[in-house]
């Protein structure tokens, strides 16, 4: 009943964090274009691949952004679904099966919607067809106003690949469609061609597959590459459209690419003997951006954050009050954020530790530590993941 959530806005209420006051309404009334990078993890950022540079845009874009190194995901089997659902509310989504499914007629108060009551055209833009991950029915009931689906592309023979519309054709036909829309507009484009089985034309491989036992590891490589190109042709048109400097730009991978299965290639790209629990958890991270075009402050961030982040720190930089939004996640830039995140399997991961299956890891020398030193943090992480999971399945928004 409506009581269940007291404790949930209890929860909140003590966690609160200000935000940062130069960076809070930074962007207010500027476009938001959010891009979901299909399958990106923050292991290829900045390494290279026979020599060769394996995200060069993405390298460099960490120059004139905010970049979060230690920034994970928090999907489960619903992956893009879940990361959508993590950034939209602030919210955990299940830990097992899609809550786009099994949830989509619940209240929520997601960022479309606040945006939307600020005035702003909230879409998503995505090349599939609608009713995939049960989008067009959750998408209503976050608040979108538009979903560009597979029906507004021309999607052929000659410009597709794998899973569909290949990145750059999906950027370039994309334009249009951003331009047709009232500002200003938060709009949300999902990559595809970075989807397992990795699949890739010979004229669309800017990089040699990796060479090890694993064929998935091996494709990855020139299909991360040939997104970080895709990436580069869109901001060079966003900004011979003029719709750059009018815009802000939050990027990050939605879930990782490479499962523990190919654990055994993955140490021979690493150059590491194994892979223990402790890497395999260091490699959920993702890469995450915020990047304000004509901002300078920008430094590397390493707080330990995230996709339930995303909500909280979006709101801040269009200058909202987030005091009275249930959320699980902390603003990214504010000063008193612990540094401090949860996967949705319980591991847990703060500056110092691990906590994973059941073991307590030091970072620094992979050490495994006595619980004690995990404890806390791995009790805060277990009531954040209850205290998420009796909202979304109470419906407890429907009392707020
Ligand atoms: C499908 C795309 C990929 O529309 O978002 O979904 P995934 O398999 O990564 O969850
Ligand atoms: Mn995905």
């Amino acid at each position: 009943d409506s009581s269940d959530i007291t404790e949930i806005l209890d929860y909140r209420k003590d966690n609160l964090k200000d935000p940062d006051p130069d960076l809070f309404g930074i962007a207010e009334g500027k476009n938001v274009i959010v891009l979901s990078l299909e399958s990106l993890q923050s292991f290829v950022i900045n390494e290279t691949l026979d020599g060769e540079e394996i995200t060069p845009f993405l390298n460099d874009l960490i120059n004139d952004s905010y970049y979060f190194d230690n920034f994970y995901h928090q999907t489960a089997q619903g992956k893009t679904s879940d990361s959508e659902f993590l950034v939209a509310n602030s919210l955990f989504a299940r830990d097992s099966g899609s809550v786009f499914f099994t949830h989509a007629g619940n209240e929520y108060h997601a960022l479309p919607e606040i945006l939307k009551e600020s005035g702003y055209y909230a879409s998503v833009l995505h090349a599939n067809n609608k009713s995939f991950w049960n989008r067009d029915i959750m998408y209503d009931s976050l608040g979108y106003d538009q979903f560009f689906d597979i029906t507004y592309y021309d999607v052929n023979e000659e410009n597709s690949v794998g899973w569909g519309l290949k990145d750059v054709d999906f950027f370039e036909q994309s334009i249009e469609l951003l331009k047709s829309q009232p500002k200003p507009y938060y709009s949300k484009f999902i990559t595809l061609t970075n989807h397992f089985p990795f699949e890739l034309e010979e004229e669309d491989r800017f990089i040699n597959e990796f060479d090890s036992n694993s064929g998935t590891l091996n494709r990855y490589f020139p299909t991360v590459r040939y997104m970080d190109h895709a990436l580069e042709q869109f901001f060079d048109r966003l900004k011979e459209e003029g719709i750059y400097e009018e815009s802000i730009f939050i990027l990050y991978g939605d879930h990782y690419g490479i499962s523990d299965y190919h654990n055994k290639a993955m140490s021979l790209f690493l150059n590491k003997e194994e892979i223990t629990d402790l890497d395999q958890v260091q490699l959920q991270r993702v890469p995450m951006y915020v990047h304000i075009p004509g901002h300078t402050n920008n430094e590397i961030k390493h707080t330990v954050s995230g996709q339930i982040d995303i909500k909280p720190t979006i709101m801040h930089l269009l200058g909202l009050d987030t005091t009275f939004d249930v959320q699980f996640g902390t603003d990214l830039f504010a000063p008193e954020r612990s540094s401090y995140a949860v996967l949705r399997d319980g591991s847990v991961i703060t500056d110092h530790v691990v906590y994973t299956k059941g073991s307590c890891y030091r970072k620094i020398d992979g050490k495994e530590l006595d619980q004690l030193n995990c404890d806390p943090f791995r009790e805060r992480g277990a009531l954040e993941l209850k205290l998420s999971d009796k909202l979304l399945y109470g419906d407890l928004l429907r009392f707020y």
